[in-house]
């Protein structure tokens, strides 16, 4: 078979990339066009996204793309983080600045929501975990402080989906980052109406749902005579990162809960692929959460901080004039002294610190611990502790599913980090598999060229990437140590 050129924009909170997928229908081989900072800009005190330098990047790649491979490109699509949103007027204008989902405008927005209609109705209605970074406490915001704004949106998209809108001027929201916003309903499969109407939002700005691998259009003319692209098809991948990096775990089990997936970046994504939501009183109880994956599986999960709390550290130290890249913080974590002080990762002072060594520093003091000083100590702790995290997460889902988890596979970006791949063995006491670094984008266009009809399956997805990347192999270690660190650990959770 001829090689066939796939198109991703994969979008994280640090950097985007445009990238190409050369399919030859065997092996994925991936090609970076294009990369590009990201980050939240400050306007007036308040946190928002630059969706217009995005897209000029954006085509600064496709530009590059149709240069390098011109006719042999098959489709494009969009994936981003999650929850965030851009709100659309009638006439297609952006109303508003779209805000960046670490925002302070959403603190204390989950009590007033449980003020107006009960928790447990709201995960019954959503199956989400609670977090006030969901789109649902960010639209409360907004009713609160913009009503105005509000009163005149016509529609809602998210992220990507406002993307493929540039792209094609398609007006719907893909269902995998749906499943994000806790507007959307687990086993009704369609927005929660009857919920969003309790909290007298809007319910006509929530646009159809489509599937992943649905043809939303062809490129507009005026993307084709800028970027040289022929009139390609923009077709929808699990827009949301997370869900495109879980269609990508090289795993061969299928249909059973027994393997566990860290999507690790500056979020860790921990949970298991499920056939249905879990909307038990346990779940509610856990905080875990349902997202929608491909093909109407389930991934319940929980979000752990993640690398934040790393990349929070070198922030830090790059405004005092100090520059460590992540392998020099590795390295000194590595040989600083093992279960000094830990920490809960999920805390919210960590959310959105000032400056993450203080909040660091400052939740041992509280919690009566050795105050980590240098950058080793600083970074050892964050690792042991989202480690430790890993175990006490899957502890809580084994028992929600019943089946006993017998390998993590770690994909992303965070899987380059060796300390914690072993660090997370030696928590969680079974095996770790790293790799692919590139599951979300993989993710993102195997699902193209299933819509192609190059690919059946989820299944077969997951073996071409297996056939297409190398994994690596961790063994746990030290599990008496880790034993009596995981004590220490739970009774701080407290
Ligand atoms: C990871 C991620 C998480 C989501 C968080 C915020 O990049 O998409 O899944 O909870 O970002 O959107």
């Amino acid at each position: 078979m001829s090689e066939r050129v796939y198109l991703g924009i994969d979008l994280g909170a640090e950097s985007g990339r445009v990238m190409a997928g050369r399919f030859d229908g065997t092996r994925l081989q991936l090609d970076e066009l294009h990369r590009f900072a990201n980050g939240p800009t400050n306007i007036a005190g308040t946190l928002r996204w630059n969706l217009v330098g995005l897209w000029k990047e954006i085509l600064i790649g496709l530009t590059k793309a149709a240069e390098r491979y011109g006719d042999s490109i098959v489709s494009v699509g969009v994936d981003t983080w999650g929850v965030d949103y851009v709100l659309l007027s009638k006439t297609n204008e952006v109303l508003g600045i779209p805000y960046n989902y670490r925002d302070t405008r959403n603190e204390g927005m989950m009590n007033v929501a449980f003020s107006r209609v009960p928790k447990a109705e709201i995960f019954a209605q959503s199956g989400l975990q609670f977090m006030e970074i969901n789109s649902l406490y960010q639209l409360l915001a907004m009713q609160k402080e913009h009503p105005d704004v509000l009163a005149i949106v016509d529609k809602f998209l998210m992220i990507p989906d406002y993307f493929h809108w540039l792209l094609c001027g398609s007006r719907v929201v893909e269902f995998t980052n749906a499943t994000t916003s806790q507007c959307f309903h687990p086993t009704e499969n369609n927005w929660a109406y009857d919920m969003l109407n309790k909290f007298e939002l809007p319910t006509e700005i929530f646009p159809e749902v489509v599937t992943p691998g649905t043809q939303l259009g062809t490129l507009r003319d005026c993307i084709m005579k800028e970027t040289g692209l022929g009139k390609i098809p923009i077709v929808t991948p699990p827009t949301h990162d997370t869900a495109a990096a879980v269609a990508a775990v090289p795993t061969e089990h299928t249909g059973k809960a027994n393997w566990a997936y860290i999507s690790s970046g500056t979020w860790s994504l921990i949970g298991v692929e499920v056939q249905d939501a879990i909307l038990t009183d346990a779940a509610l109880k856990m905080n875990v959460t349902n997202e929608g994956g491909v093909d109407g599986t389930y991934r319940l999960l929980k979000n752990v901080m993640g690398l934040w709390l790393v990349q929070g550290c070198k922030r830090a130290y790059e405004k005092q004039g100090r520059v460590y890249d992540y392998a020099e913080l590795t390295m000194l974590a590595e040989e600083a002294e093992p279960f000094r002080s830990l920490v809960d990762p999920n805390d919210h002072p960590f959310l959105h610190p000032d400056d993450m060594t203080v909040a660091l520093q400052q939740w041992c003091k509280d919690h009566s611990q050795p105050v980590p000083e240098t950058p080793g100590q600083l970074v050892r702790c964050a690792l042991e502790s989202l480690a430790l995290k890993y175990r006490n997460v899957l502890e809580g889902i084994q028992e929600l599913t019943g089946e006993t988890v017998e390998v993590i596979h770690i994909v992303g970006g965070g899987s380059n980090s060796d300390l914690l791949n072993q660090f997370t063995a030696n928590a969680c006491g079974v095996p770790v598999i790293t790799g692919p670094v590139e599951a979300t984008v993989m993710g993102n266009l195997l699902i193209q060229a299933r819509t192609a009809g190059e690919v059946e399956s989820l299944s077969e997805i997951r073996k071409i990437v297996r056939q297409s990347t190398e994994s690596r192999r961790f063994e746990p270690q030290n599990s008496s140590e880790w034993q009596t660190a995981y004590e220490r650990f739970c009774q701080l959770l407290k």
